[in-house]
């Protein structure tokens, strides 16, 4: 079982993703043909040249680009920490890296360390930070992996020994704020490899939390394939990176937003099963957050907020055996909470026993009535009275204050 033993990321369950690099100039378009991919894949997926696609960097000067507001706003949506592509696999370094000359503060005209000011962004607003890094795939090196490529001649010992551990070196130590690692797509890392960085990473700061996609099964904690979310409870840490399009860097035509309301319900399912939602924005090339996104997270960021306590440093509940479509639960010691996200007159549980000592809204403590009694049929159920405003409300959380440490969910058994 995953176990980061860092308290803050056990309790965080919401963290903000940041895609951001060159790519996100193109859009996901590139000489009048849009990638039928993930907008950061352009240069893989569209094979453009390495001497075209470094043509990139000199244009890059993201002025909408501001790390205090993207963090500012990232603590309203109720997110507890945030990671960032320092390096994605373009191989571009975001950050003012001494072994390599392509970074944005050598390469660009904006000579910008966004490593830097995300990092003293996230201080000011009490986020924990973390950074991306690619450390197999590297398009823009020789010795680097390059997937839907042939890679059978690739020399990544090289890779590893010129390029990625001398960056992960100076990340941690000239950005000493660093809490979590955020490592992808490990391709042919071996054990032994995947071994090497941990011991790396935790040589100069063993508190800094290794992410599952480190590979071979090692890490912290274990990642979930992107956009997907454990069926049932999971143990120890995990945490799901997802999207709210279709793509993680910008891309224009990439309309297909979720509801906010699939949003907040995968979130707290996530929260409820044990793990913590990473959810992406792609800046565009300006560095200008799309407005559907920010959309999306202040209505998800809002019911957050309102409900922190049915969030944050909530614990994975047991299963239960019923499959149920108007709420999702969440808990933590001593409480347990129904989160209501479709209108409903009266709100009633069965095969739950639970002994309450006081039960109310959350979001503005008004105490609802509850009885508690077992169904003709034998399961327990529970019942609870709604006050007017909340009768055929939806998106709200009902909070319930138990003798038990968490309730107990009764197996079918008729
Ligand atoms: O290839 C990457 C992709 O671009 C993106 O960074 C996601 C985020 O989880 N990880 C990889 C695909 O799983």
């Amino acid at each position: 079982m995953h176990d980061t033993k860092q308290q803050w990321f056990k309790d965080a369950k919401f963290g903000l993703f940041i895609h951001f690099g060159l790519y996100s100039q193109l859009a996901g378009e590139y000489e009048g043909e849009t990638t039928p991919s993930i907008a950061e894949w352009i240069m893989n997926t569209l094979d453009i040249p390495k001497t075209e696609y470094r043509k990139l960097a000199r244009e890059f000067n993201p002025t909408d680009f501001d790390a205090d507001w993207i963090a500012e706003k990232a603590k309203s949506w109720g997110m507890k920490y945030l990671v960032f592509t320092s390096k994605h696999h373009e191989g571009f370094a975001m950050y003012d890296s001494k072994c390599s000359d392509y970074t944005s503060v050598k390469a660009s005209p904006c000579h910008r360390d966004f490593v830097a000011e995300l990092q003293e962004a996230c201080k000011k607003n009490g986020l924990k930070f973390g950074v991306y890094y690619s450390q197999a795939q590297d398009w823009d090196d020789p010795d680097g992996y390059m997937a839907r490529h042939d890679n059978s001649h690739k020399t990544y010992r090289n890779y590893l020994e010129g390029k990625c551990f001398p960056q992960l070196k100076e990340l941690l130590t000239q950005y000493p704020d660093i809490s979590l690692l955020w490592f992808d797509t490990p391709m042919g890392t071996t054990a032994e490899e995947s071994k090497e960085m941990i011991d790396l990473v935790k040589s100069i700061n063993p508190n800094v939390i290794v992410s599952g996609r480190v590979g071979n099964g090692l890490g912290d904690y274990m990642t979930t394939g992107d956009n997907f979310i454990p069926a049932d409870p999971f143990p120890g840490d995990w945490e799901v990176p997802a999207t709210l399009n279709d793509t993680w860097g910008f891309k224009k035509s990439d309309d297909n937003w979720k509801n906010p309301d699939k949003i907040l319900q995968l979130l707290l399912k996530i929260n409820s099963r044990g793990g913590n939602y990473l959810l992406n924005i792609g800046p565009d090339g300006t560095g200008k957050i799309p407005e559907e996104s920010i959309r999306i997270l202040d209505e998800v960021g809002g019911y957050v907020h309102r409900n922190a306590d049915a969030v944050f440093a909530t614990r994975s509940l047991p299963k239960y055996p019923y499959e149920v479509d108007w709420c999702v639960f969440t808990g933590k010691p001593h409480k347990f909470f129904i989160h209501v996200l479709s209108p409903k007159t009266v709100l009633e549980v069965i095969n739950i026993n639970m002994t309450v000592k006081k039960a109310y809204i959350l979001e503005d403590g008004t105490e609802v009535r509850v009885d508690l009694e077992t169904t003709c049929e034998g399961p327990h159920m529970i019942t609870v009275f709604l006050p007017e405003k909340y009768k055929n409300a939806k998106n709200y959380c009902v909070c319930f204050e138990i003798e038990e440490e968490t309730p107990e969910f009764e197996a079918i058994r008729m």
